[in-house]
């Protein structure tokens, strides 16, 4: 059931979002057929080889695999865990999901065993979309060990043509016309008021939580972030994030752009030189980027062989744009940047077209929707704290969660009695009404954009026979704003190298390479707060030291 461990809406709220006009009682795929009619002829993706898809490609090749999953036993509100990489595949596969009345679980290509058993058990998923082969991890072998332990999971789609035996090629079942045999109108509507997707929390504790986005907040979410980016059907959005993280997938992201007209170049990989290849050769107007891509494309020595020329607008979030590589932006490029603050729980504040350069520059936003309410608090006694102080965040809105999905004790801590979200992040309030994000209160470690919980790698690294105790915390990075730094107490006459403990990680625990320490610290005690907490404040700033004393070496 998926109603259980799913927090709605009270139902006061949800009539004041309905009678607004914010909720339109229109599932995703509703919204999205009107528009695939709307706009049949035109351009709605390119990939990486130049192939062009209309949108009524996408409308006729997303029914044909939501009937083929229907046919293969895929039912309404059953959950579908999603793990292919960018590309007309993915997005075919999410599409076809969610056409099927089904609920994609919006996780990433690095995760692992440890990642993706957790998703599957806790979600009772029973369809897992992964790629064949990629960069050398063997998915299906993955996909084998969590059928072993997850008794819901039934249905294997892979990317490709050469599926194991019972599991399905969805490239066959692109190339296999089921829409001429079976009807898509005995396909399954979901109801717009439980959830449409599974999005992974940035994470703070231990464990990954499940964010469960309904079809009216979702919707709104990526309807109002369109209109907020101005976008519309003269747009070429380029995309090279995780299609399924929740900033390229709908804020306003792949959504935001099918919902519009315009269309999406959709990138697997980050590398500069290629996404500056894509934004010279498909006219690019919005390039999609988390601050480290920017400076990646400032810095790059042969940038100026490109022509990029066609770039009017970079839309950046996930991590804080230094107001430094702000300022480079319109004279180097010749492009603007709006700013979005973000979560996968649903806020989302954006610094509006036309804003004058010191909010565009040096602020990270105000709310996107009228009906949002945010407060700055003192997160010790949940007062506000007065007008430009430091304080929590917290949020509550049309399109803001109000409970992780089936976290029934976290979410008495994550979320307030009255229903906001405490988002963990230390922001002030700019005269402009707008927020400036100047750090956090939650044990994560935020590596360009990818959200890292110290908890999670603690709780692994402490399995480790040498390890006595440990804590991690954020170092500086020039490029990618923060790293992950491993402090440890070593048991009795053991030694240990970074590569040990990333061995460690990767092939016992089978984590996500992506959240593996990038430098070891070894010490006689992990320093203390006078409660007899771990202080890592102190292990940050003995950190910070230790890298200062190095550099000037
Ligand atoms: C986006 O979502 P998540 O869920 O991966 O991460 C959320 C966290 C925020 O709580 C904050 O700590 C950090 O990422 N963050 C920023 C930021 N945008 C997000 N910190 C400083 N400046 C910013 N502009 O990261 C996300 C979701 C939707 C749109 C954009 C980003």
């Amino acid at each position: 059931m998926i109603e259980s461990g799913f927090i709605p809406w009270p139902k006061d709220f949800a009539r004041q979002y309905r009678d607004a006009g914010y909720w339109s009682d229109q599932t995703i795929s509703e919204i999205l057929e009107n528009r695939f009619e709307r706009f049949a002829s035109k351009t709605a993706l390119i990939s990486e080889d130049g192939t062009e898809l209309s949108y009524a490609d996408l409308n006729r090749l997303s029914t044909r695999l939501a009937i083929h999953f229907n046919q293969l036993g895929l039912k309404l509100y059953d959950r579908v865990i999603h793990q292919i990489p960018n590309s007309p595949l993915s997005v075919l596969t999410f599409l076809g999901t969610l056409k099927a009345g089904a609920i994609p679980i919006m996780t990433l290509p690095p995760h692992r065993e440890a990642e993706i058993m957790h998703f599957a058990t806790l979600s009772g998923a029973s369809g897992y979309a992964i790629p064949g082969n990629a960069k050398g991890f063997d998915f299906q072998e993955l996909a084998g060990e969590v059928q072993k332990k997850c008794l819901t999971m039934g249905m294997v789609l892979v990317a490709g043509d050469t599926p194991r035996p019972g599991y399905h090629s969805i490239d066959a079942l692109l190339r296999d016309p089921i829409e001429e045999r079976i009807e898509a109108g005995g396909l399954p509507r979901p109801n717009p008021d439980l959830p449409a997707v599974l999005q992974l929390s940035g994470g703070t504790t231990g464990i990954p939580k499940l964010i469960p986005r309904t079809h009216n907040d979702y919707a709104y979410n990526f309807l109002r972030s369109a209109e907020v980016c101005g976008l519309d059907e003269s747009i070429a959005m380029l995309i090279a994030i995780p299609q399924a993280h929740n900033f390229a997938f709908a804020c306003p992201g792949l959504l935001g752009v099918l919902a519009t007209g315009g269309r999406e170049v959709i990138s697997s990989t980050v590398s500069t030189e290629h996404l500056m290849g894509l934004i010279q050769r498909h006219r690019v107007t919005h390039f999609v980027a988390v601050p480290t891509m920017i400076l990646g494309l400032l810095d790059h020595p042969d940038r100026h062989r490109y022509d990029l020329t066609s770039l009017k607008m970079i839309l950046t979030g996930g991590s804080k744009l230094n107001p430094e590589v702000a300022l480079r932006l319109r004279p180097e490029l010749g492009c603007e940047v709006q700013q979005v603050m973000g979560m996968a729980e649903g806020p989302l504040f954006w610094t509006r077209l036309g804003d004058p350069d010191e909010v565009t520059l040096y602020t990270q936003g105000r709310p996107q929707s009228p009906a949002d309410e945010f407060r700055i608090v003192d997160p010790e006694t949940g007062e506000d704290v007065a007008p430009g102080d430091l304080g929590e965040l917290w949020c509550r809105g049309p399109h803001t969660i109000r409970g992780y999905y089936r976290a029934e004790e976290y979410n008495g801590r994550a979320f307030s009695p009255d229903g906001f979200y405490k988002s963990g992040d230390l922001v002030r309030l700019h005269p402009s009404g707008n927020i400036i994000v100047e750090g956090r209160n939650k044990d994560c470690i935020n590596r360009g954009g990818e959200k890292i919980s110290a908890e999670e790698i603690e709780n692994h690294l402490i399995a480790h026979p040498s390890v006595l105790n440990c804590a991690v915390v954020a170092m500086p990075d020039q490029l990618f704003g923060e790293k992950c730094c491993a402090f440890v107490v070593l048991a009795s006459g053991a030694s240990l190298t970074l590569e040990d403990i990333c061995d460690f990680l990767c092939r016992e625990r089978k984590i996500a390479r992506f959240k593996l320490p990038e430098r070891l610290e070894t010490l006689n005690a992990l320093p203390v707060t006078n409660v007899g907490k771990v202080n890592k404040k102190a292990l940050r700033e003995i950190i910070v030291e230790k890298m200062e004393a190095e550099r000037h070496l």
